[in-house]
């Protein structure tokens, strides 16, 4: 007997229809991500091959170098959304302010925030890259989307997600029923659903931080890393350590096989490196429906208001007990 075959397009169709009040707006913003993710996905595939790899010499808002697929995706996606009719604004990390629609185009009842590429540093030695999404509703009444409409506590988003273009492409979203996990068929062209209802274990047994900086971490997160590593067998310690370099691969692993994801603040970045609202809210969004918990160390990531577009946060990510117990070693040394 033949499965019957669930695209990613059918299954947020059945998601909206179990939604009465839904006008299907929603469901036609998140199909057009996917579009996106599948024409980034394309260039990424062939980015080995074509002279497409290399830096531009450009360097973004953030002071970092832009490699031409960053660009790339970002291009793809502000095209195709921006002319989508669902948004009424659009927010990347690659541009310092927000992104208005272009004129004659109708604007939508939403504002999307993107990390077109993430991880572009890990592009040129083909190790997995991503995009990530973040969606909320405006709040601003009509007219072009304002700033406003992106400062929004994520506890707001309305969906978040992400896609990872690794050994598979795949996509993983929630829009508050859960996480799902779809894989793209490249001879399909489709996204199937693979991974319904993801759940990230309680406890795991990977941690993930980039150890170079150790001399530089606040001391509850140098005992926290000190107490994974030693033996115990009660608590299956020791943890193995695990870092790629790209959020979205990181935190993809975490979500499967459960463990503990850390960017923390330190003595030369007090704030950390990520981004509040492109990389930590959506994340920690995921991470709550799954089960999990995403903190700086000291709040819960979905309850800080930001302040500016490219605010940065330390992030703590990852099973419930693993950010518990992390969080009590930070309490317990400041
Ligand atoms: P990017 O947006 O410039 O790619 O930077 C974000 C990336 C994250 O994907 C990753 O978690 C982090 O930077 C790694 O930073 P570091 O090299 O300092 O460990
Ligand atoms: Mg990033």
């Amino acid at each position: 007997m033949l499965k019957p075959i669930m695209t990613i397009s059918r299954y947020i169709l059945e998601q909206q229809i179990q939604n009465p009040g839904a006008t299907g707006r929603f469901s036609g913003l998140l199909t057009t991500i996917t579009l996106a993710a599948k024409v980034i996905a394309r260039e990424v595939r062939k980015s080995g091959l074509l002279d497409i790899l290399g830096k531009t010499g450009d360097v973004n808002v953030q002071g970092e170098q832009v490699t031409k697929l960053d660009e790339f995706s970002h291009k793809v996606i502000m095209d195709t959304l921006g002319r989508s009719g669902h948004v009424c604004a659009l927010a990347s990390e690659e541009e310092e302010s927000i992104i208005e629609i272009p004129e004659g185009y109708p604007l939508g009842r939403y504002v999307l925030l993107l990390d077109p590429l993430d991880g572009s540093s890990n592009i040129d030695v083909n190790v997995s890259v991503g995009t990530i999404f973040s969606i909320h509703r405006r709040i601003t009444r009509e007219g072009k989307g304002m700033t406003e409409d992106f400062l929004q506590p994520g506890h707001r988003q309305v969906g978040a997600g992400y896609v990872v273009y690794g050994s598979s492409t795949m996509m993983v979203y929630s829009t508050g029923q859960g996480v799902h996990g779809f894989t793209l068929d490249p001879e399909v062209g489709e996204f199937l659903l693979s991974h319904e209802n993801i759940r990230m274990p309680e406890k795991g047994k990977i941690y993930s931080i980039n150890e170079g900086y150790h001399d530089r971490w606040e001391r509850g997160v140098d005992e926290y890393i000190h107490y994974l590593k030693r033996e115990d067998k009660e608590t299956d310690r020791p943890y193995s350590s695990r870092y790629i370099g790209t959020l979205v691969a990181d935190f993809h692993r975490t979500l499967l096989y459960g463990g503990i994801f850390l960017y923390p603040s330190d003595r030369k970045r007090p704030h950390g490196k990520l981004r509040l609202l492109y990389e930590a809210a959506p994340m920690a969004y995921l991470a709550e429906q799954a089960g999990g918990l995403a903190i700086t160390g000291r709040e819960r990531i979905l309850d800080i208001q930001p302040t500016s577009l490219h605010q940065r946060i330390p992030l703590i990510i990852g099973s419930r007990q693993d950010v518990l117990t992390a969080e009590k070693f930070i309490r317990a040394a400041s």
